[in-house]
């Protein structure tokens, strides 16, 4: 089935030890999909959902022990385990690599083994990267469709290429005894079993476009990055892109879809990605962005009218609901949708207000991006789009103001190294402990964390065109536990400051930890923040700042020799300037 020599001789490897009762070669064409949805439905894998509200559209039930990503069952697997790093579980490629075998022999008896040759990245650029999944999963399949540019096209462009990503995937027995999720980025290689979740098992998202991607790009010069990409247009029609990480489940996705308050008359948000961005510096300097994914797989609970139009918008027809709850007449529903009551929870189960939520907190959608009203043709544009800003941000309820830019690109690495957040469901662990995230990669960076921050430093001098960067904060609370900032569409307000600074038409206060606004020069218009309120959102508590600093300094160092001398320089720069203030 291909000219490939490599692939077809993995393919016959993987055949001979798997065992499947038949091969299908996905040619991602319409039918294909039209024709998985109608297996899943005739075998329980998917529950149509009311096809006059919602056509197209279907939920899927995934096992209830496999809702989520499993970070301590995820391993990079690196030749030597001081190149994974402290920030990712190694095991010896030989010894993960025969777990996996005894694990995958034999278990596509009984079924079809599905190849799935996919493109990260529009089909004919440059920065795209292909990759081939095979998998036992017809819902791996479905999603696939909508994630990424997955057939006939991907596989051409392999065979002209001759490199892949391979990528191995069996859902197993959903036994979380026997699940593990091996990456060998030495080898562009991924094995996954014993998971039908999303991002265990769709294999061209975090395994391949972060985890081995990150890699890939540390020895080929670019950056795989966990960021969303916007195009911020202001009335006179200019564009500015930018790019932005935050961990997972804090709202990448509504801030990727944003839409301008009232008063923003002549303002857009374009939407180019919500989850994950390639950046290369092109010939002009300049950082050039792509987005490599070609859907969305979001949380869904919280997507509503007030914090996603958009989203809404594009969620009634053609999409895939994993995990959430039904209402009477069939439709998908979700804590903090509206106040219907649902039907059914997502176990299936019928819904009982005492049992807990009715959709699964990490209950997600998968749909085609080119859905969403906000999309931008641009996410389709070979050459990716030039990014003005790169922005980090976290959940901090204390201590972190609500925006402020770094005063250098080596600041900018130091504040995204040092990122922390409160952790979220997306993961199947403890949820609301404060961990370090840097650059929101924790999850998901395919080597040690040291190199990886070299890496960023590198680029310092590889060109006087980079973005500015900043780092914000939406989560602040008062002394009441109450949020100071109301987030979601209001954060264009700060948008609109990064945006002026980096065309230079906005002044800046310079405090010992970065460049904060003026509180006059936020607009307020509209809102009821009090001049008070954002003062303190805006405030440095300089002595809780010395002690944010010494932790900083205390991480970096759980990385031994490795970190970079001049993260160190950068991080003792901010603190002495704490300490003279
Ligand atoms: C995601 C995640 O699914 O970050 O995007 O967990
Ligand atoms: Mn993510």
């Amino acid at each position: 089935m291909t000219t490939l020599k490599e692939l077809q001789t993995w393919i016959d490897q993987v055949t001979e030890l798997t065992q499947p009762d038949d091969i299908h070669w996905c040619d991602g064409s319409e039918e294909e999909y039209r024709g998985m949805a109608d297996l899943l439905l005739s075998n329980g894998g998917f529950v149509e959902l009311n096809q006059e509200t919602h056509p197209g559209c279907y939920l899927h039930r995934s096992d209830p022990s496999d809702v989520a990503r499993v970070e301590h069952l995820t391993f990079v697997c690196t030749s030597q385990e001081e190149d994974a790093g402290p920030n990712n579980n190694w095991l010896a490629p030989d010894e993960a690599r025969s777990r996996m075998k005894d694990l995958f022999r034999g278990c596509m008896q009984g079924r079809t083994m599905y190849v799935i040759p996919y493109c990260m990245g529009p089909i004919d650029s440059p920065l795209s990267r292909c990759g081939v999944e095979i998998t036992d999963s017809p819902y791996v399949v479905a999603n696939m469709k909508l994630m990424t540019r997955m057939g006939s096209a991907a596989l051409r462009r392999i065979e002209r290429e001759g490199t892949f990503v391979k990528g191995l995937h069996s859902i197993g027995e959903l036994d979380p005894e026997r699940r593990f999720i091996m990456h060998f980025p030495e080898d562009l290689e991924i094995q996954s079993f014993g998971s039908g979740y999303g991002g265990n098992a769709l294999l061209g998202k975090k395994c391949h476009a972060l985890r081995i991607a990150s890699y890939q790009a540390r020895t080929e010069g670019w950056l795989a990055e966990h960021m969303l990409i916007v195009g911020v247009e202001s009335p006179d029609g200019e564009v500015h892109y930018v790019a932005a990480a935050f961990p997972s489940a804090c709202g990448k996705t509504n801030l990727a879809m944003m839409i301008p308050p009232s008063n923003y008359d002549g303002w857009k948000i374009w939407t180019l990605g919500d989850d994950i961005c390639w950046m290369r510096v092109g010939d002009d300097g300049r950082l050039w962005a792509i987005n490599p994914e070609a859907g969305f797989f979001g949380v869904a609970p919280g997507t509503a009218e007030k914090t996603n139009p958009n989203a809404l918008a594009m969620l009634d027809h053609d999409a895939i609901f994993t995990n959430v709850a039904v209402t009477a007449d069939g439709q998908p529903w979700w804590e903090g949708l509206d106040d219907r009551v649902p039907a059914t929870d997502w176990k299936g189960n019928p819904y009982d207000p005492d049992g807990g939520p009715a959709a699964h907190p990490n209950s997600r959608f998968t749909v085609h991006m080119s859905q969403c009203p906000s999309y931008s043709e641009k996410a389709e544009a070979p050459e990716g789009v030039p990014i003005s800003a790169i922005v980090f941000g976290g959940r901090r309820e204390q201590l972190v103001p609500l925006v402020m830019e770094s005063v250098s690109w080596n600041h900018g690495v130091l504040m995204g190294a040092a990122m922390a957040s409160e952790t979220t469901a997306a993961n199947i662990d403890t949820v609301g402990v404060v961990r370090r995230d840097p650059m929101a990669m924790k999850p998901f960076c395919g080597y040690n964390f040291a190199d990886y921050w070299a890496h960023w430093l590198s680029f310092a001098g590889a060109s006087g065109h980079l973005p500015k960067i900043f780092h914000v904060n939406w989560f602040r609370k008062d002394s009441d536990g109450r949020f100071m900032w109301p987030g979601f569409g209001e954060n264009m307000r700060v948008l609109e400051w990064i945006v002026r600074r980096c065309k230079n038409d906005v002044g800046a206060v310079e405090t010992p930890i970065g460049r904060v606004p003026h509180p006059g020069d936020v607009d307020l218009d509209g809102i009821s923040v009090e001049p008070a309120t954002m003062k303190a959102l805006l405030d440095i508590d300089v002595e809780a700042w010395r002690g944010e600093l010494d932790a900083i300094g205390e991480y970096l160092e759980s990385y031994g020799d490795r970190t970079p001398a001049a993260l160190r320089v950068e991080r003792q720069r901010v603190a002495r300037a704490l300490n003279d203030a």
